[in-house]
């Protein structure tokens, strides 16, 4: 009986390796998933059958940005892999070159997303051997084997590449993806990115025309242009707490306990760069890539509205933004319309606080705004620094210009 069982437990354990063993073989390529669409079905709506399915490639892995006060500040992060690079040459070609914020997902209603992660590796911290994972925040119903979640999925081997797939119907909304594998490190470090799905209304051209000029698309399925827009921007609120990157490159001790950030960002940024339209982060220590790609100005003629989408993915502190001089109404939280069946529950505030792994939208209209410069910024002064640099952090600019237009 004791041999039957030792038997058993021995082919036990072999199935499990084996498993392991395919599994890990099938994921040790850099082939990309990303099959055709010709099922003849237009599910976006938007009437070509033939472009609902979305495919991306990102790398995880580690890099370098600098703050706006000039520091450099050692990184994970994602990013995208442009489609002239050979799938034999994507580790070779894709090192160091982690992105922060990642690289910015947009979707319509109804698409279907291929997100193939590749793992790329720390090249600067050669002692690790940590997986990487994407993690959807906030979208519903998603498969469990693509939700990121090293204690239930799988996560990507250094090497591996493994392909996520998200359906977005009935998904419209803002949200953000990041990391899951030690996830107040990872996130800490900078693998965090920004994803939308645009509405299906986005084609109601009857609605469109509803606006004053015509609206652009729709945060939500609203049924009535209620979230209608002219202009948008995706905001996204981060921190970093520079002790932390320190001793990560130093390989020594992360100190988790004591997390506080003193960078904090928009778009992985501090005022002013905030408002540099240019793409920033390029340093020796990662061999000039261009890092930080993401500024967060804002502009508009008067008598537009402006959609922001907003959230807040830092470690450790909430925020409260505000703007001055420019009404904003909330109307859309966490990837939800805020309507309770036929009653709206917008609310006109004059400050949002959003604590980390929430998604908020914003609808500001300029309607009557004399033209200027007006500013979206913290009401905490505390979060107005880039390190000891005060007059930073997070802040930036919306420019309404004359309804006549904004000029060159
Ligand atoms: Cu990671």
């Amino acid at each position: 009986m004791r041999w039957k069982r030792f038997l058993s437990i021995v082919a036990l354990v072999s199935a499990v390796g084996l498993g392991i063993g395919v599994c890990s073989m099938a994921q040790s390529n850099f082939m990309v998933q990303c099959p055709a669409d010709n099922d003849g079905i237009d599910a976006d709506g938007d009437g070509d059958p033939t472009n609902d399915i979305v495919c991306k490639h990102l790398t995880a892995g580690d890099g370098f940005a600098t703050m706006a006060d000039g520091t450099v500040m050692y990184t994970f992060g994602f990013s995208e892999v442009p489609e002239d690079v050979p799938p034999g040459q994507v580790f070779a070609l894709r090192q160091v070159k982690a992105e922060l914020p990642g690289p910015t997902i947009v979707l319509r209603e109804g698409q279907e997303l291929y997100l193939n992660l590749t793992n790329v590796g720390m090249i600067n911290r050669p002692d690790l051997f940590d997986t990487h994972s994407v993690h959807w925040h906030g979208i519903p119903n998603s498969g469990s084997i693509f939700d990121g979640l090293p204690e239930s999925a799988p996560t990507v081997k250094i090497g591996a590449t493994f392909p996520y797939y998200y359906a977005t119907l009935g998904k419209e909304g803002t949200y953000f993806y990041h990391c899951h594998v030690e996830v107040t490190e990872h996130m800490q470090m900078g693998m965090i990115g920004q994803i939308y799905v645009l509405p299906r209304q986005d084609q109601d051209m009857v609605l469109r025309s509803s606006g004053n000029p015509p609206y652009a698309g729709f945060a939500y399925n609203d049924g009535d242009g209620s979230t209608g827009y002219h202009v948008s921007k995706a905001i996204q609120l981060a921190g970093f707490d520079s002790r932390f990157h320190a001793q990560h490159i130093a390989i020594q001790n992360l100190p988790f306990a004591q997390l506080k950030d003193d960078y904090h960002l928009m778009n992985g940024r501090g005022y002013p760069d905030t408002i540099n339209p240019n793409l920033l982060g390029a340093s020796p220590e990662n061999n000039g890539h261009f890092s930080q790609r993401m500024d967060a100005r804002i502009q508009a003629r008067q008598g537009e509205r402006v959609l922001l989408r907003v959230h807040n993915i830092s470690t450790t502190h909430l925020f409260t933004v505000r703007v001055l001089g420019i009404p904003m109404k909330v109307v859309g939280i966490d990837g939800k319309l805020l309507r309770n069946g036929s009653k709206d529950l917008f609310y006109e505030t004059s400050s949002l606080t959003i604590g980390g792994g929430q998604a908020a939208d914003l609808l500001l209209d300029t309607t009557g705004v004399p033209p200027g410069t007006y500013f979206f910024y913290t009401t905490n002064l505390s979060e107005l620094i880039n390190g000891q640099e005060e007059r930073g952090g997070i802040m930036t600019e919306i420019v309404v210009c004359p309804a006549s237009g904004c000029g060159t």
